[in-house]
């Protein structure tokens, strides 16, 4: 059904409404409206509409560089082909948490999918106070089902050296490795502090050689613990929701990593959340410690739900001779919970004073307010990295964060 393009080349929404007509998501005569959607990072995100009917699809372009610095910045467009095979493998596994992919072309950079306007971005509604019932355990399940059916516990070993092949990414994961484990803790370019928070960074962050030590651990598991197919980029950003459904999208940076990645990166965004919601809801109090306690409610019960179908899925479904030696499955647990909490504490410092920030705290508008939000962040991300391997229950975790101030 599709037309091979040869030569990439970057869509404008006239070629995106003639490419949808090309593929036949659409009949030739229907009207159609394309607007560009994308406000990520790096992509070009196309939404075609029939007006008539409203039946609509989305069209991700990956760009030959990244969009958040510019064409000084060259990126592969490889990311376009590991994002449509990630979504695809994930649809197998959880398809009521995916989005469907209908086309993909690897030339084209291109990936055709649902489109999923009637749902939010749950930063944005996190950052209005909205609260979702079902967003803890659908993401618990997304993350036992992914994680453990894509690793040698749930996947044939042979097979899942195949697959793994199919995911080799460097480029992005060079990205996590200097954003998110290297710049951050050092006086790099790269970071974006502002000048009244640079002598608490340096004496917080870069002068502590403890927590260079522990970085310097979690990075390595970030380079060689090839565990399983993880999303890579895993923050509140990257799912959309409603009070019905969650939907995790944009997995570009997926590589083999470790299980603990995903798991701590959608604990640190629900954490900068948190303390940004000193901020937003600091004059409804009442409110503020409601939706704060959501929160660490949400927290709890994503590890909790993911412990428990990891569990299952271990008992059920195990590929590995030594699965049932007593004490392995919980060794494993506390391994994948000890790494999360530390990724997550990565994941919050560099929110705070790298490259790429998040609105929950950017949109602060007033600098004292805001770089006291960030202080609070760095010093709790601190606290999670170095202590991880004490934190060895949620609810250890969760007490950490409330306590914290
Ligand atoms: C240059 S890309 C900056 C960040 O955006 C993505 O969402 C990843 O988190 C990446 O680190
Ligand atoms: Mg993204």
């Amino acid at each position: 059904m599709a037309i091979k393009q040869v030569v990439y080349e970057p869509l404008t929404t006239d070629t995106a409404r003639e490419l949808s007509k090309n593929l036949q998501l659409f009949n030739q005569n229907d009207q159609l409206s394309a607007v560009e959607i994308g406000d990520g990072n790096l992509n070009l995100v196309f939404r075609i509409q029939n007006v008539i009917n409203e039946k609509s699809y989305i069209i991700k372009q990956a760009l030959p560089y990244a969009k958040v610095v510019g064409t000084s910045w060259p990126l592969t467009l490889d990311r376009s082909r590991i994002e449509g095979e990630s979504l695809k493998r994930t649809y197998q596994l959880v398809p009521e948490l995916t989005p469907k992919v209908y086309y993909s072309d690897s030339t084209l950079a291109v990936t055709v999918m649902d489109d999923l306007s009637h749902l939010i971005i749950l930063r944005k509604g996190l950052i209005a106070g909205n609260q979702y019932p079902k967003l803890a355990k659908d993401i618990g399940i997304f993350l036992a089902h992914t994680l453990f059916f894509n690793s040698d516990f749930g996947l044939n070993q042979q097979d899942k050296k195949i697959q793994s092949s199919q995911f080799i990414n460097p480029e992005l994961c060079k990205i996590t490795e200097d954003l998110v484990f290297t710049d951050p803790f050092f006086d790099h370019d790269t970071n974006n502090i502002d000048d009244t928070l640079k002598l608490f960074v340096t004496e917080t962050i870069w002068a502590d050689p403890a927590l260079k030590l522990e970085v310097a651990k979690l990075k390595q598991a970030f380079l060689t613990k090839g565990e399983t197919l993880v999303h890579g980029d895993l923050h509140t950003g990257s799912i959309f929701v409603s009070e019905e459904e969650t939907i995790v999208i944009d997995p570009e940076f997926a590589y083999y990593g470790p299980f603990g990645f995903d798991v701590g990166a959608f604990i640190a965004n629900l954490i900068l959340n948190y303390l940004a919601q000193d901020v937003h809801l600091a004059v409804q109090p009442q409110k503020k410690a409601e939706f704060q306690r959501y929160l660490l409610d949400v927290i709890t019960e994503t590890w909790q739900v993911f412990e428990q179908e990891f569990t299952t899925l271990w008992q059920e479904h195990p590929q590995d001779a030594f699965m049932n030696v007593d004490g392995y499955l919980e060794q494993t647990l506390q391994t994948i919970f000890s790494d999360a909490i530390g990724f997550a504490g990565c994941k919050v410092i560099r929110r705070m004073i790298g490259l790429a920030g998040v609105e929950d705290v950017e949109s602060i508008t007033d600098v004292n307010l805001r770089n006291q939000v960030k202080k609070n962040a760095l010093t709790l991300g601190k606290k999670l990295i170095v202590q991880r391997n004490e934190l060895t229950s949620i609810q250890k975790l969760v007490k950490v964060v409330s306590d914290h101030a």
